[in-house]
């Protein structure tokens, strides 16, 4: 039984100018994982984060960071971000001719493997490596950007998955990414997920909010 449930901010849409100080106030702010989009401009129409921006950030070892390639190709992209030893690394299984191989790939470098479902893709695709994957992350927008819209019926699929693991005694956790904010987020948690990825629906919007009272809100919605 796993009871983790937890804020994970994604860092590309922090102050880019400033930051380590956002790290810190993150970190200050009781936030222990980091959520890391990497972009590839062809998978999604967006670049972010290479390697070389990532690894000060893992650096710090205040984090536990997950790595989400949005890419093609993701044997390329698992090597580039092998080296710098995040804790997790997770592919789309739309981009993998061979998901279990990667799998294998990820963990023979010890380090945990993830595999993403877009919110059009059958939730059933990923069955199959259900009992060797340590993290399932569940889209609830188009990867790509961030501020746009929920995908509700998502939420069905999720339902299908926590099903699923429900006889699972080592089951992998469940991470979801787009548009999370209080309502989405109390929606979900009473289906059930561990990881909340939140960007600039809950967390780096404007506001005279400080963190603390944005993280407030967020922790009370998932309790
Ligand atoms: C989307 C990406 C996400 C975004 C997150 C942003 O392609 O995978 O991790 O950073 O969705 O959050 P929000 O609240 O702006 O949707
Ligand atoms: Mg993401």
């Amino acid at each position: 039984m796993i009871d983790l449930k937890k804020i994970v901010p994604s860092i590309m849409l922090a102050d880019q100018l400033n930051l380590g100080e956002e790290l810190e106030k993150l970190s200050q702010n009781g936030l222990d994982w980091l959520h890391i989009d990497v972009m590839d401009g062809v998978f999604v129409k967006n670049l972010a984060m290479a390697p070389y921006i990532v690894e000060p950030i893992i650096n710090t070892g205040k984090f536990t960071t997950d790595v989400h390639l949005a890419c093609i190709d993701p044997e390329k992209y698992i090597n580039m971000f092998l080296n710098i030893k995040p804790n997790y690394i997770t592919f789309h299984v739309e981009t993998a001719s061979n998901p279990s191989k990667l799998i294998d790939l990820i963990h023979q470098n010890g380090i945990k493997a993830g595999v993403a479902v877009s919110p059009e893709t059958r939730i059933e695709t990923i069955f199959p490596f259900l009992d060797k994957v340590d993290l399932i992350l569940m889209m609830t927008v188009n990867p790509g950007f961030a501020g746009q819209e929920f995908q509700y019926h998502v939420l069905e699929k999720l339902e299908v998955l926590n099903k699923k693991l429900e006889d699972f005694t080592n089951r992998p956790l469940i991470e979801v990414d787009g548009n999370i904010y209080h309502q989405t987020a109390k929606e979900i948690a009473k289906i059930g997920a561990d990881l909340y990825v939140v960007g600039t629906s809950a967390l780096f919007y404007e506001s005279d909010l400080s963190y603390k009272e944005k993280i407030d809100v967020l922790n009370k919605a998932i309790l």
